[in-house]
């Protein structure tokens, strides 16, 4: 099975199976070879400081998780690390940190290693105890009383209660076995066993069974797992899900399941960011768009859009990942358009490879972004110092592509409606070239939407970082959930361009960890987490 995988997928990197663990190139006497307990270092550390930048892992990077908070030149975005998305948001907060019917357990891993070459269990301080991730519920107390009930349902009281639609979102990097094997390095951390895809599996099942989210968007969704063992349970569960495949030879892709009682299928839109056509866009990554119907008696209630995407990995490739954001966000774009030029409530996930306050992630929040002079190795903020030095060519993708800088199907922005070209005069004409030309060599990107993090990407009391993912060299956040926030006075605004049809409303989501947090379980994955990434979960409420 494995000499098969590795000549359909034409790797010269066959994994050949040796002794006791035959998935893995390397042994484990390599483990633990610059390991430093977590507790050493952690002793000698201010707990206000960046854990990053006082401890040291196998093969970790001593640095700031985010690097654009120290570098403001291209972040939009910047705000001190310990705030809230808004003074709104923040005033009308609610910490609920005992409430253990809301809360989600991890348990510290306490195995003895016993491998020849394995790190002494002597040196591993043993943790007995568990680490907490907490619904946090963000409300209104002006207008609602939120009440908790049993496990994971909340009950939130308010008005017009009637007239409302809650509906969760999860989005969750599940760890392609076929991506661990491949970059085992990454996993030296971990005991053998938890990443065999056997261990992981049913892990990962019961986490995703727990949460019971309406909605699922899942990245590094393994083809020949998916058939055969994730849609078959995640139908059982009350789940219809829909696959894209990363294209070329990757085994992967995302999918996004949905319950059948919450919500109809309207559309399916698969997105390719390969293309043949434009040298740019050689890469495999996919995203995958839909559109669903809330399944309520209310006539008038619009469609959600929700897409999912896994973005480039490649740290020095932003000018990729940027040019694979707005051919999503043109899809998206196209899918939740309605018919009097709105947009449907839009919720869109991922792992889109950028740390927060990067140039992509501000792009993102901000719905602009200048990058003039911009290196293409600095549009993530994944690594500090990058080597990819090139700076973003104007524009950043050619005209073939048909999307325009607004991050819109070209298409839908001929500026000639019910015209045609002999309809208009040899100064229109010229007029439409000139803006035309100038739109080309602008260095400035738009899109439509107004997204909102359901994550702030700092903890409010001690400012250090929340990360959604954790491995051997890294621990930061990638994964997000975005959503078209519910504007209040959107009608009333002269001069809005788009007016939002009734967004959404954040009521809870479930709170990251420090990379503090996820080391003293031994970093991900371990006997409870059976990915490189946490699941994110996202509460919401579409108003009718
Ligand atoms: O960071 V990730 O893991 O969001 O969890 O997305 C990519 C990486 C995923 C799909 O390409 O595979 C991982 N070094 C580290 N991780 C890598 C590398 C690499 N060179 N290549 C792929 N991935």
């Amino acid at each position: 099975m494995e000499a098969w995988r590795c000549v359909r997928r034409g790797y010269g990197r066959c994994v050949v199976g040796r002794g006791r663990y035959p998935m893995f190139t390397y042994y484990p006497r390599s483990l633990g070879r610059d390991w430093t307990t977590p507790w050493d270092n952690l002793q000698r550390c201010c707990w206000n400081r960046h854990i990053s930048s006082c401890m040291r892992w196998p093969g970790h990077y001593s640095r700031a998780p985010y690097p654009y908070f120290s570098s403001r030149q291209f972040s939009l975005n910047w705000r001190p690390p310990c705030l809230f998305e808004s003074r709104a948001q923040f005033q009308y907060y609610n910490w609920r940190p005992d409430n253990l019917g809301q809360t989600s357990l991890i348990h510290l891993s306490s195995y003895v290693m016993n491998s020849e070459g394995d790190e002494p269990s002597s040196k591993r301080r043993k943790h007995q105890g568990m680490i907490k991730r907490n619904w946090e519920y963000i409300c209104n107390h002006n207008k609602e009383k939120t009440k908790t009930l049993g496990d994971n349902s909340i009950d939130t009281t308010c008005e017009d209660s009637e007239n409302k639609f809650d509906f969760s979102v999860m989005s969750y990097n599940i760890l392609s076995q076929d991506l661990l094997e491949d970059n085992s390095h990454l996993y030296r951390h971990c005991r053998r066993p938890v990443l065999h895809w056997s261990f992981r599996f049913p892990n990962i099942l019961k986490e995703i069974k727990h949460f019971d989210a309406d909605v699922l968007c899942l990245q590094e969704v393994q083809e020949d797992h998916y058939g055969t063992e994730i849609r078959p349970s995640l139908e059982s569960l009350g789940y219809h899900c829909e696959y894209k495949m990363r294209t070329g030879r990757k085994p992967d892709g995302c999918a996004i399941c949905f319950k059948h009682s919450k919500f109809s299928l309207l559309s399916v839109n698969p997105v390719e960011f390969y293309r043949p056509d434009i040298p740019l866009l050689d890469r495999d990554n996919v995203g995958l768009v839909l559109l669903l119907q809330p399944k309520i008696p209310s006539a008038a209630t619009p469609a959600i859009c929700v897409a999912n995407t896994h973005l480039l990995y490649n740290p020095r490739r932003g000018d990729i990942k940027l040019t694979q954001l707005a051919m999503l966000l043109a899809e998206i774009s196209s899918v939740a358009h309605q018919k009097d030029g709105s947009f449907c409530p839009i919720v869109m996930c991922g792992d889109f490879n950028s740390v927060p306050g990067s140039p992509l992630y501000s792009f993102i929040k901000e719905g602009k972004l200048n990058y003039e002079g911009l290196a293409i190795g600095k549009v993530s903020g994944q690594e500090q110092s990058s080597r990819g030095q090139r700076i973003l060519s104007i524009p950043i993708w050619p005209p073939d592509l048909g999307i325009s800088q607004n991050c819109v199907y070209e298409v839908q922005q001929v500026p000639r409606v019910g015209k045609t070209d002999s309809d208009l005069t040899q100064t229109q004409l010229e007029k439409t070239e000139v803006l035309v030309t100038t739109e080309k060599l602008s260095s400035n990107l738009q899109h439509h939407f107004s997204l909102s993090s359901v994550y702030s990407h700092y903890f409010p009391d001690t400012g250090i970082p929340e990360v959604t993912t954790c491995h051997s060299r890294s621990a930061i956040t990638v994964d997000y959930i975005f959503y078209s926030a519910e504007k209040e006075d959107i009608s009333g605004s002269p001069g809005a361009e788009v007016a939002l049809v009734g967004g959404l409303k954040l009521l809870a989501r479930l709170s990251l960890l420090t990379e503090q947090d996820l080391w003293t379980v031994n970093g991900l994955p371990n006997e409870n987490n059976s990915s490189d990434h946490l699941p994110l979960l996202a509460k919401f409420r579409l108003k009718l």
